[in-house]
Formats: C-alpha cells, structure tokens, sequence
C-alpha cells in the first residue's frame, strides 16, 4: 500500500482553518485537535498529494458530524487549480442525518445517491471513500464504521475537474471536524494517523532558536527557529509514540518555511536525524511567504520504521543555499 498523503492540522490545509481542542471531535491519542472551518470561510483544500493527481484512490478519516443542515458538503476529492469547492463529495441527504454522495461544480451540486440515516449527529464516525477510475465511468464507495453504506457506478465527473490531487473539507464553520487523514492506493481502514511534535532541543542543532517556537498548534509564525547559513542542521527532539503494538508505514514530516527577502538560504531540507545519521529530502525553494512544505519517507536511513526508531529520533531542518 501506498501513502498518497496525510494530514490533520491547519497546517496540512491552507484556508481559513480553526482548530478544535474538544476531545469529543477527534480520538486524543493520535491527533492534537480536529480541525474546523473558521466562520465565513470557503472550501478548504488540502496541501497537494505528493505524488501528483490520480484517478483511484482511498481516503479514510475521523469525521465528527454536529450538522443541522440537509445537503451540507463534509469531505471529499478534489483539484487544487479548479473553481474552489469543485469535488466528489460525502455530504448529508435530504435529512441531516443521512448520507449522500454528491459531485459540485464549484457553483452548484448534483446528488449521485444517498445512503442509510446513520449519519449520526454529534458523533465521531469512521469514514473511508473509495474512488475507482474517477471520470465519465466510474464508481465510488462508502464506508462507516468500516461498513459500507453507499456505492455508486456512472458518470462521476465533478465539474471540469479532470482528476483528483487534493483533499476537499467544507468551508461551513461550526459543523463538520475532521481529523487523521489519509489517502492510499489501497484498503486504508485499519491506518491511524499519529501527530509528533517537537518537546525538546535536539543534538548539536545549528539554527538558532528554542523547540518552543515550533511546537504550536495553533499556526503562530510570530516566533521561529532560523538559519541563513547553509548546510545547517536545525535538530529537535520529537514526541513518541503511544503504547502499543504497531506497524509503522511512514512519517510525514511538514514545516511553515520561507526565505524572506534579503536572505541567503533559500532552500528547507526536511527529515530526520536518527542513530546518528541525518535522513532528509532533496529540498525545496522557498518562497519570501510562509508556506507549508511536506516530505513523505517510508524509511529512516534506508531502515523500516518501528515504533522505537521513531521515539529516537530527531526532527531535522537543513538549509541550503541555492544558486540556479
Ligand atoms: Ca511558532
Ligand atoms: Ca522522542
């Protein structure tokens, strides 16, 4: 199975997120929160799958449904480069508290089918959809509870939406929280999603600045960590995971970065620094606004992940200086 991309927090989205610490809304032992739309925001999307777009794929994530609103747009697939709320979407019916699956066009909706009245108010579902060759023949399946509930075969064609790259999350505030996604190639119903952050200073770091100014949930760009040197290592000791028995399938590593104007390094290596050893991507060029840049890694140092290597490990920014 593939990891196509995960995320969980605001800085997995990029509109108008909010943030919920009720603990009823997402499971506390993975997730920090669930996140929310903040009043009068629009569709929120996600940042893009690492892969690129694909035509099938499965989403699976926590969904704590608190709507009174019949046709009320919840989650979904979606292109990052169409009209904002264009998607395949898993939506309340014409009762509240039933399912529907819906195709929106960025202006209007059109109901595919609806589904059983178990779309149970003030409640944290289990919710994975599977999408199978997205386009004029295509079929769509949806899962609760690990159950399946709706399926739909024909023409699921969103708009002018040609395929799919990016997660879709209403933009109605106060009704829908989200939490643990994550989108595979295959069968993602027994996956979890487990958020690490940063509790303490990591060895030898090089950047300047505490651990404290990046553990926040809430995003607050008001204080970072920093180089302007390059090939700098910024180190920071990570959370571990809870107790149990897991299989680890990868970590994403996801950091707010820019190179203001004026500054020498322009590039974020992310990974990690483990047994020794520093594991990071290739890097990205930064633009002079804080945006978020991800890696995906299916190993550490070329080694399977277990829960003990995660535990020990470090989180590891690297700069670089680029010159084309
Ligand atoms: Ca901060
Ligand atoms: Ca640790």
């Amino acid at each position: 199975m593939q990891i196509l991309w995960c995320g969980g927090e605001n800085i997995d989205f990029n509109r108008c997120i909010y943030q919920e610490y009720n603990s009823v809304t997402y499971r506390s032992d993975y997730a920090r929160s669930s996140i929310e739309p903040q009043t009068g925001s629009s569709v929120i999307i996600s940042n893009p799958f690492w892969g690129g777009s694909v035509t099938s794929c499965w989403l699976v994530a926590r969904v704590h449904w608190d709507s009174s609103l019949t046709w009320q747009r919840c989650i979904g697939f979606g292109q990052r480069n169409k009209t904002l709320g264009t998607g395949l979407w898993l939506s309340s019916g014409d009762s509240r508290d039933r399912f529907a699956l819906r195709t929106y066009n960025g202006d209007s909706g059109s109901t595919l089918v609806q589904g059983p009245y178990t779309f149970r108010n003030y409640y944290l579902h289990h919710i994975a959809i599977q999408v199978i060759s997205y386009g004029a023949l295509g079929t769509i399946n949806v899962f609760q509870n690990r159950l399946q509930v709706m399926t739909y075969t024909g023409d699921i064609t969103a708009g002018s939406m040609s395929a799919i790259d990016c997660i879709v999350f209403t933009g109605q505030a106060g009704y829908v929280r989200a939490s643990e996604v994550i989108v595979t190639d295959n069968d993602p119903r027994a996956l979890s999603l487990m958020s690490h952050v940063p509790n303490g200073a990591g060895t030898s770091s090089q950047w300047t600045g505490a651990y404290t100014a990046i553990d926040d949930t809430e995003i607050d760009d008001s204080d970072c960590v920093y180089t302007d040197t390059d090939d700098y290592n910024g180190r920071f000791a990570m959370t571990d995971c809870k107790s149990g028995t897991f299989y680890v399938r990868g970590i994403k590593t996801v950091a707010r970065a820019c190179s203001p104007s004026g500054s020498t390094a322009n590039v974020l290596k992310l990974g990690v620094y483990s047994n020794s050893t520093v594991d990071v991507d290739s890097g990205q060029l930064l633009g002079e606004s804080f945006e978020s840049v991800e890696r995906w890694a299916s190993t550490i140092n070329g080694n399977p992940m277990t829960p003990a290597l995660l535990n020990s490990m470090e989180l590891n920014l690297r700069s670089e200086v680029y010159t084309s």
